[in-house]
């Protein structure tokens, strides 16, 4: 068991699928990963529709955010989520950014700077992707992302390119 590794810290998931009934693969998540020993959902955002990143020859995306307060330590949550993903039928392939089932991606990690071969955090294209962007936006407004600044300034350089919210 690692779910007391140390005090807890707020979180943030994201969330993308573009297979397989995406929005249906979203809400199966979000309840996996509330059932991480050591894991409490604190907040989740609207889904959202968003335009593929990368290869265009695939399906949209749907996207959202979670945000947990979790004791676990970093790479013992990437792992578990990762156990998620496969659980959920995610194939790899080994084309970057292709079509999957379900990719979950440790966004932030309290106020930690993560430089690790198998582990960036914050996630190195958060300040880019306004299929993050937004709905950590929505939940987290006043948030300041680490090393990157505060979420408002970050979103206010960022366009839409595509992204809908649903209801
Ligand atoms: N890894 C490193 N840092 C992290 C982190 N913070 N969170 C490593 C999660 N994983 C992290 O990931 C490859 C490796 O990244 C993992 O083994 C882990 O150790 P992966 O999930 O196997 O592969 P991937 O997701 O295809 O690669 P990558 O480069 O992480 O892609 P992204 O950044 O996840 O982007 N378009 C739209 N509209 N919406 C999307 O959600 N997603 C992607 C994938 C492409 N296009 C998209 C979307
Ligand atoms: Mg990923």
């Amino acid at each position: 068991m690692k779910h007391s590794d140390c005090a807890p810290v707020i979180a943030y998931i994201g969330l993308g699928s573009n297979l397989a009934e995406p929005v249906v693969q979203i809400k199966s998540a979000r309840i996996a990963i509330a059932a991480i020993p050591g894991v409490k959902e604190l907040t989740f955002s609207g889904l959202y529709h968003s335009l593929p990143m990368g290869p265009k020859d695939q399906p949209d995306y749907v996207n959202a955010v979670m945000a947990i307060a979790t004791g676990l330590l970093p790479m013992d949550l990437l792992r578990s989520l990762q156990a998620i993903e496969n659980n959920q039928g995610r194939i790899r392939k080994g084309e970057r950014w292709g079509a999957r089932t379900l990719d979950l991606d440790i966004l932030i990690y309290g106020d930690l700077i993560i430089d690790q071969p198998d582990l960036t955090v914050p996630h190195p294209g958060l300040a880019e992707r306004s299929f993050v962007l937004y709905p950590l936006f929505e939940i987290a407004p006043l948030l300041l992302v680490p090393g990157k600044g505060a979420i408002a300034d970050l979103i206010s350089q960022c366009p839409l390119s595509g992204l809908k919210r649903l209801d």
